[in-house]
């Protein structure tokens, strides 16, 4: 008897593909034409390209944080860009997206870049990390600690450092002063620094000709090498689908692209014309495409769910010489979208998402209001993961939505600047409080997005944000700034 099709395809495998400061303009199939991205542009055609998708901040950790959780960031006080070394944010009785997925028998795997700490105080980087990923609902998982531009650059594998010699351990410390003197820094051996220069930030111990951000010593025969990075998460990913081919599997692969230091492999150095910006968003671009090509050639696209999204928006220059802001010319990271990461504004959060899932979703265009804070909600519902209402935390159950079938998203979703500064966007208005502080992101040409009056914006007629109409409309921001304080008051949908 053949299968009945509901059967046959049910519960998917579930794959989100998560780049790392990759802006609303960065892609071609978001108006992109100075760096080719092929991939992606066939990914948008064959699948949902959305418009409205948010990342719930500007920055990486906070905006991990809930795509894990379905939790707004600012509800977790240590949420926000994390050092090397600190611990796990993620409690022992959150429960995430792969643990939900777990009840209905999913292989659950990361690769890439974690970012939500580990341990859970002091790491012994030489014994057993403790929690790591797979104390919060992942089987396995291979990860950088944090951010290529932050020490230790070393992968984790599981619990263990991947390819730690024993007699050379490696330690990690964060603090003003080096401490282990025979190190060579930025700051100290400048000549050192054959690759990049960074900013005063980024000045601590050099690793593989590039200062980072934070001081380690030890650990040789596990650091990472930079120009081959891409070529390490891809090979790891398509190792989990080939033996989870079975499925259901969900895999979250996080890519550290186009993240600083940015250092494309040899295939992709000087691909783009436009520095290496550019050629790491080509290299991206191509892993994506070989993931898709591999679901492909196992014959389990047509049961798979692809996700491809951005944790923030972009950035030219974040602490290392690239001379990104040069070389990027016309190129523009947000597109039509004013601010950037670490922005109040909508270039730190809206971000290309396209959702890719041959015979489930029809090719299309979709401007339904969604964020990130929904995978967990949508997916488990997806698999048949039935979830309590205090589980789906801040997330809304909108699969429907996120496979393109309907345009009806969320009426409302609150997003964070650096510094967890909330606003909150309603329909096509967005309104920000006053808050103090500079126009700009400090040491960044980045506009911060704070102001210290309200600002109101209509993005139906003003996608850029450039007419503040709060003074115009005091009912409106009296409303959207009630409804913001009701958001951040109790869980939940807005009732
Ligand atoms: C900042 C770093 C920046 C980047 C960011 C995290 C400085 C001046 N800047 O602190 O380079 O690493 O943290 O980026 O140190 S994120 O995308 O992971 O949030
Ligand atoms: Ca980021």
């Amino acid at each position: 008897m053949p299968i009945p099709p509901a059967t046959r395809q049910s519960p998917p495998n579930i794959v989100i593909i998560y780049a790392d400061d990759l802006g609303f303009g960065d892609l071609g199939c978001y108006g992109a034409s100075g760096i080719p991205t092929p991939n992606l542009d066939q990914m948008a055609a064959e699948g949902v390209r959305f418009t409205n998708f948010y990342a719930t901040a500007a920055t990486c950790t906070p905006s991990r944080y809930s795509l894990l959780t379905g939790s707004y960031p600012w509800r977790n006080p240590r949420a926000h860009i994390l050092d090397g070394d600190a611990p796990i944010i993620i409690g022992p009785d959150e429960l995430t997206l792969p643990g939900a997925l777990k009840r209905a028998g999913y292989a659950t795997s990361v690769v890439g870049k974690w970012h939500l700490g580990l341990g859970d105080g002091k790491i012994d980087w030489n014994g057993e990390i403790r929690p790591a990923p797979v104390d919060v609902g992942f089987d396995e998982s291979f990860v950088m600690a944090a951010t290529n531009d932050r020490v230790p650059s070393v992968f984790v594998k599981d619990r263990r450092v991947h390819d730690l010699d024993p007699n050379d351990p490696l330690e990690v410390f964060y603090g003003k002063e080096n401490p282990f003197p025979e190190v060579p820094t930025g700051r100290s051996h400048p000549e050192r620094l054959t690759l990049l220069h960074g900013d005063q930030q980024h000045f601590d111990t050099i690793v593989n000709g590039v200062p980072r951000i934070g001081f380690c010593r030890g650990g040789k025969a596990a650091t990472w090498d930079d120009t081959t990075m891409a070529d390490v998460f891809l090979e790891r990913a398509k190792d989990f689908i080939t033996r989870r081919q079975a499925g259901p599997f969900f895999l979250y692969l996080a890519l550290h692209q186009p993240h600083v230091p940015r250092i494309p492999s040899a295939r992709f150095k000087g691909a783009s014309a436009k520095g290496a910006r550019g050629d790491v968003i080509m290299e991206l671009d191509w892993m994506v495409g070989e993931v898709l090509a591999h679901l492909r050639a196992l014959g389990i696209a047509e049961n798979t769910v692809v996700v491809f999204s951005s944790d923030n928006g972009p950035i030219l220059l974040d602490g290392y010489q690239d001379r990104a802001d040069e070389l990027t010319g016309e190129h523009r990271p947000c597109g039509p979208l004013r601010g950037g990461k670490y922005s109040l504004f909508d270039g730190g959060t809206r971000v290309p998402t396209i959702v890719w899932a041959p015979g489930r979703v029809q090719p299309g265009e979709s401007h339904a209001l969604l964020s990130q804070l929904d995978f967990l909600a949508s997916f488990s519902h997806l698999a048949g993961v039935p979830l309590a209402e205090a589980e789906r935390a801040d997330g809304l159950q909108l699969a429907e939505a996120i496979l393109g079938k309907t345009d009806r998203g969320r009426e409302s979703l609150v997003t964070e600047g650096i510094g967890s500064k909330t606003l909150v966007r309603e329909a096509n208005w967005v309104y920000i409080p006053p808050y103090p502080g500079d126009a700009f992101v400090t040491n960044k040409a980045v506009e911060s997005g704070t102001a210290p009056e309200p600002q109101l914006y209509d993005l139906s007629a003003d996608v850029g944000q450039r007419a503040n109409l709060a003074a115009a409309q005091p009912g409106r921001v009296r409303a959207m700034g009630a409804l913001l304080e009701s958001i951040r008051a109790r869980r939940g949908p807005v009732v």
